[in-house]
């Protein structure tokens, strides 16, 4: 992509409205813009990110034997009146009525509607386990959107939903979704950690949240320090195996690492005070079994192997994903912009030409960009006649992990230079050297 061709609308001054640095660098980016309260339009780069990460979770959930469907957002309030959250749900819920006088709803969580489509079509143990899921916009009218996408009203939710014939089963669901959410996360570059939480309007009282650490987190969080070392990283799992998966659930979840509604000090004090720590966090996901809650409510029943009819055992599983772009830029930014980390960037990396205009720069330039694109990797190429300056400070901005700088001083030695964004350090090389090691980089996120 060409910058000279590209919209990114990128903002010099520090928007008012935005409290926290997440917030502030996607409206500098031009990633988002407000449409109204807690509702955003995605620009192309916030876009291009967005897609990014629904990727990761789309390709880690299939990896975990979970199914894609899609469900509509729009919702008929007689679903919810079979469970009973139509009453309860509240102000959050947002209702709408259609042209025939029809309640309905802008669903904020699917559990009703999936329940609904299991009971019409799956009667059988035979049918078992089955997990769905999809990736959708949600609408809750919270009473404090804040923080751009990280408390918004409309927001972009993976949710999964578990369907088993016995809580061993189902409880082997939920393992399941905590071993893949861990990877997920950590294929975003971040540290996500399980605590033990409250289950809120889903129910249920076996419930976790992933938070990742960080000061402008709306959840307190108490821990002991040593969790945030344990990395799923590259071992591979088999996740029909449940002894393998309970194992990595149990060395995940043995530390203290608890939310403040269930926190419980007698436990924290029991911890050596030097790994004991107090903090905030984001939640990036939550899981849930909640056994027949909604199967029983709404008559969603099977036929066991000994020929019982019974109510399917159930849990549900959501991952923030348009709130993780701004848990990850809290985590991976500095005072110049954005850092992305490789898994969830726009582009692998920036051109920057030193001196448009010139024809062994154009050149050098176009001869990069096509190598990167032969490869895979779509490299944003600013073209714009600009200041070096200017250049830097919009590639810093928006974060893009490596950046190929061209000017004709380098190209008369035969050289470019490649930069990172996180250390600052720059390596000149040949520009071919710099796309090859381009692609080594990325070869394990592609
Ligand atoms: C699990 C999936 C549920 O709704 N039902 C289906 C269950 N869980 S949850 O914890 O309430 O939400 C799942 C994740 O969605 C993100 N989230 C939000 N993101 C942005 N703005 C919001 N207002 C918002 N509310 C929830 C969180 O990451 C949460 O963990």
């Amino acid at each position: 992509m060409r910058l000279s061709r590209y919209f990114l609308p990128v903002l010099k001054e520090n928007p008012a409205e935005a409290q926290i640095v997440s917030h502030r660098y996607m409206l500098r980016a031009g990633m988002i813009k407000q449409q109204a309260a807690g509702i955003y339009s995605w620009l192309p780069l916030g876009y291009r990110v967005l897609k990014r990460i629904e990727q990761i979770v789309h390709e880690e959930q299939i990896r975990a034997g979970h199914i894609p469907l899609l469900m509509p957002t729009l919702q008929p309030a007689d679903l919810w009146r079979e469970s009973g959250r139509y009453d309860d749900y509240g102000q959050e819920m947002l209702r709408i009525k259609d042209r025939q006088d029809r309640d309905m709803l802008y669903g904020p969580t699917n559990e009703e509607m999936i329940t609904d489509i299991f009971r019409a079509h799956v009667s059988s143990y035979k049918d078992l386990p089955l997990t769905l899921y999809h990736i959708q916009w949600k609408f809750r009218d919270e009473m404090r959107p804040r923080f751009g996408v990280m408390r918004g009203r409309e927001f972009y939710m993976k949710d999964g939903y578990n369907f088993d014939v016995d809580r061993d089963s189902a409880l082997h669901a939920y393992n399941r979704h905590m071993v893949s959410y861990l990877r997920t996360y950590e294929r975003m570059g971040l540290t996500a950690i399980p605590m033990r939480a409250a289950s809120g309007p889903i129910g249920g009282d076996n419930t976790h949240e992933f938070l990742v650490l960080a000061n402008t987190g709306e959840s307190e969080v108490f821990y002991d320090d040593r969790v945030t070392a344990l990395k799923l990283g590259d071992r591979q799992v088999d996740y029909d195996d449940r002894a393998e998966v309970e194992g990595i659930c149990k060395e995940f979840t043995t530390l203290y690492a608890r939310t403040d509604e269930t926190h419980d000090e007698g436990l924290f004090e029991q911890i050596p005070e030097a790994h004991r720590k107090v903090g905030r966090g984001i939640e990036v996901g939550q899981i849930f079994y909640f056994g027949t809650k909604y199967s029983e409510a709404m008559g969603a029943t099977v036929v066991t192997k000994e020929g019982n009819r019974v109510p399917v055992e159930m849990g549900s599983h959501g991952i923030g994903v348009s709130r993780l772009l701004g848990a990850i830029i809290e985590a991976s930014h500095d005072d110049k912009g954005i850092i992305w980390p490789e898994g969830v960037t726009p582009f692998p990396v920036g051109i920057v030409n030193l001196k448009q205009g010139d024809a062994a720069a154009d050149a050098a330039c176009a001869g990069l960009e096509k190598a990167l694109l032969a490869k895979g990797l779509e490299p944003l190429y600013d073209d714009r006649d600009e200041r070096a300056g200017a250049k830097f400070a919009t590639m810093d901005l928006i974060g893009l992990p490596w950046r190929i700088t061209v000017g004709p001083r380098g190209l008369e030695k035969g050289v470019v230079e490649l930069t990172s964004r996180r250390t600052g350090e720059s390596e000149e090389m040949a520009p071919e050297a710099a796309v090859d090691r381009i692609a080594q980089i990325y070869a394990p996120h592609r």
